[in-house]
């Protein structure tokens, strides 16, 4: 039985807990789903997720607006994450992919908002290029301003949706100063001419993934989202919100393995007693509820802090992310250890739970990077 205490904490409201309770009972009668194919199945989930009700804390809502509740994001993902990485995949998506549109969008561009709170549209997020994936500044796309409209030419790569997403929120350098002031961002449709999928990804966690090319895309002036040149702080300020939410994904895939580990030291002899007698697995499984309960206490913390109108939680948010991914992986590696060779079996959950966790460490910022973010912010 998963560990429902830190919703006591005081970081969340009713509503939070509520949230919670819906959404695990709505997880346990619908996850896992079947990921041979996961086009269909990331599809398939965005539709149910959002036909529930579960994609609306993804982004602005248009009919009522205020800032999106990332303790709500963070609370989704743990949730999702323990039950189906996918699943949680699929919720992040929509919201990574349509954040400069619900901070920084013209009235027009969020009505896409409807449509991907509604699971009726897929979005994706395209900053990453083969030659900058950490330094973001140092990107080579170019979009160039002719008459009404820019025209997009280049490459983006690491595409979570690449290939299955309606629209795209894409970064591009317009050129108004070097580095990190030169950049723009825009909407994107797929439908797009010229806009092609130019290869998909394959990773050791298999989701929609590809590398996009953009040969003379042109979109109208009214694409671009906030102004001529501040696309990297747009880009910035979308993870500021977003990057806790990794944390709390992989907090979702640690609070899984503990309690795989619980279920298997307690269910399991050995030497004529139960797994858990030794003290050598008590001092695996305490150290592991430790790392959850302290990334639990980093990721409220900065979801919480920017809940309550902090307009920038930087340095929360880098050392929510970076410690609950790094601890992850470890929970998840002494949940493999305890399980022995049935944990490196394939389709086992406790395998499949060391597949998804690795790339957490890497996407949204490296873990390295967020030590550099977490440096300057305390300088
Ligand atoms: N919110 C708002 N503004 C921000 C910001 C934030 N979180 N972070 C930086 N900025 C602003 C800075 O204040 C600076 O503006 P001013 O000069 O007016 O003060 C400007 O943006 C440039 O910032 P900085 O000098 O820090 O830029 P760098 O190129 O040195 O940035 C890091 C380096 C590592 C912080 C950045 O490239 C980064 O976060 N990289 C990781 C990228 C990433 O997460 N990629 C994954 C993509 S999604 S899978």
């Amino acid at each position: 039985m998963p560990d429902r205490s830190f919703l006591d904490w005081p970081f969340f409201e009713q509503r939070h807990r509520d949230w919670a309770d819906k959404l695990d009972a709505w997880c346990a009668q619908n996850l896992p789903v079947d990921h041979s194919d996961v086009d269909a199945a990331c599809r398939d989930l965005v539709a149910r997720l959002g036909e529930a009700g579960f994609l609306k804390p993804t982004a602005l809502d248009t009919a009522n607006p205020g800032p999106l509740d990332v303790r709500t994001l963070c609370l989704t993902r743990e949730t999702l994450a323990r039950h189906d990485g996918l699943a949680d995949f699929a919720f992040a998506m929509q919201g990574l992919g349509t954040g400069a549109i619900s901070l920084f969008g013209t009235p027009e561009q969020q009505q896409w908002l409807d449509r991907t709170r509604a699971g009726k549209a897929i979005s994706a997020f395209a900053l990453s290029e083969p030659r900058s994936g950490s330094d973001v500044a140092n990107m080579d796309m170019t979009a160039t301003r002719d008459g009404d409209d820019y025209v997009l030419s280049g490459e983006k790569t690491w595409i979570s949706n690449g290939g299955i997403a309606d629209l795209y929120t894409v970064f591009a350098r317009t050129g108004e100063a070097p580095g990190a002031k030169g950049i723009s961002a825009f909407l994107v449709p797929a439908d797009t001419p010229g806009l092609e999928v130019a290869e998909r990804l394959d990773v050791i966690a298999p989701h929609p993934l590809a590398r996009l090319s953009f040969n003379d895309v042109r979109v109208p002036a009214s694409a671009l989202i906030g102004k001529p040149g501040e696309g990297f702080k747009i880009a910035m300020s979308v993870l500021d919100v977003f990057r806790s939410t990794v944390g709390a994904a992989a907090l979702g895939f640690a609070r899984r393995a503990l309690d795989e580990t619980l279920d298997r030291a307690g269910s399991r002899e050995l030497f004529g007693a139960p797994l858990f007698d030794l003290q050598m697995v008590q001092g695996h499984i305490a150290d592991m509820a430790l790392d959850v309960d302290a990334a639990a206490l980093l990721i409220y913390r900065a979801a919480w802090t920017k809940d309550m109108g902090a307009p920038r939680v930087t340095r929360e948010a880098a050392m929510a992310k970076l410690f609950a991914t790094d601890r992850a992986q470890q929970v998840i590696d002494k949940a493999v250890q305890i399980h022995g060779g049935d944990g490196v079996r394939r389709g086992h959950i406790v395998e499949s739970l060391y597949r998804e966790i690795r790339a957490l460490r890497i996407y949204e910022g490296a873990s390295d990077v967020q030590k550099v973010v977490i440096a300057r912010q305390i300088k």
